[in-house]
């Protein structure tokens, strides 16, 4: 089965609306596969921390920086994902800033607040938020009921908004979200698997809790442009040019898992993180 592509039509619309989304990006057969790897895959599994919501429920992931040749890294550095980053990013060196696998399970999954990336990243000193971006592959399906992400349309416009501490997570002040809200559209990006959510790292998003139950599992890759140097961070996956692969290299790869060179990123005390 084939599978589909970035075209102009989702440049325009992510430049117009701060994200656009690729139906079908990845086929079933690999993202059945990826799945069922990160399912099975003791290290994700090992490597998994969670963040409290305002209410206190957890949300789950597993973070890790350097792209591998297990099958994360495989999808992330394939040639249609790398094509896809450099079509809405532009002129510069994709990197790959940091993977997550977000685990959503049934019923316990929490809530992520309103923010915006470079909410976060701002403060590693990224200082040019256009150079960076996170795409969003759904491996099980998302829905309202699931708490699929919900983004408002156009606010990649405003700029970075101030964020204070919300639960364990970094959360944008509530008063700039609800003039947001009063003004412009709020979206629920309900995906199949193997939808591909491209969204700007200054987009206002959230999700709520799972209440359902059904898991909703996806894979966030963040990319930056080597340009876009971090003035107070020494990470080196942000500014090293990815090494891309074939689109076939995700099934020849038969599912292979994170390795302990993966680079993971621990849940520290006291820091909001990501
Ligand atoms: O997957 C989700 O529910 C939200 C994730 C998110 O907001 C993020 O990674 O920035």
């Amino acid at each position: 089965m084939s599978h589909q592509a970035i075209t102009n039509q989702h440049a325009r619309e992510y430049h117009d609306n701060g994200y656009t989304i690729v139906r079908g990006m990845f086929t079933p057969q690999e993202t059945e596969l990826l799945y069922q790897t990160a399912l099975e895959d003791e290290l994700v599994r090992k490597n998994a921390f969670d963040l409290n919501d305002q209410t206190g429920k957890k949300t789950k992931l597993t973070l890790w920086y350097k792209p591998g040749d297990d099958i994360y890294g495989l999808l992330t550095r394939s040639k249609r994902m790398v094509d896809g980053v450099q079509t809405l990013l532009g002129k510069g060196e994709v990197c790959h800033y940091h993977s997550k696998l977000m685990q959503k399970e049934p019923r316990v999954g929490g809530a992520w607040e309103w923010h915006q990336d470079y909410g976060y990243w701002y403060k590693s000193g990224f200082l040019f938020p256009d150079a960076m971006i996170s795409v969003m592959v759904a491996l099980s399906e998302a829905t309202v009921e699931n708490g699929c992400l919900q983004v408002i349309k156009g606010s990649h416009k405003l700029g970075r908004v101030e964020h204070g501490f919300a639960g364990e997570q970094v959360g944008a002040k509530m008063e700039y979200v609800n003039a947001c809200l009063e003004r412009m559209e709020l979206v629920y990006v309900e995906l199949k698997p193997g939808d591909t959510l491209f969204f700007h790292s200054n987009i206002l998003h959230r999700s709520e809790a799972n209440n359902s139950d059904r898991a909703r599992w996806s894979m966030i890759s963040a990319y930056n442009l080597s340009y876009n140097k971090p003035a107070f961070d020494d990470n080196q996956s942000s500014i090293t040019p990815i090494t891309m692969v074939d689109d076939d290299a995700i099934l020849a790869g038969k599912g292979s898992t994170l390795s302990d060179q993966s680079d993971f990123l621990q849940k520290q005390n006291d820091v909001a993180l990501k």
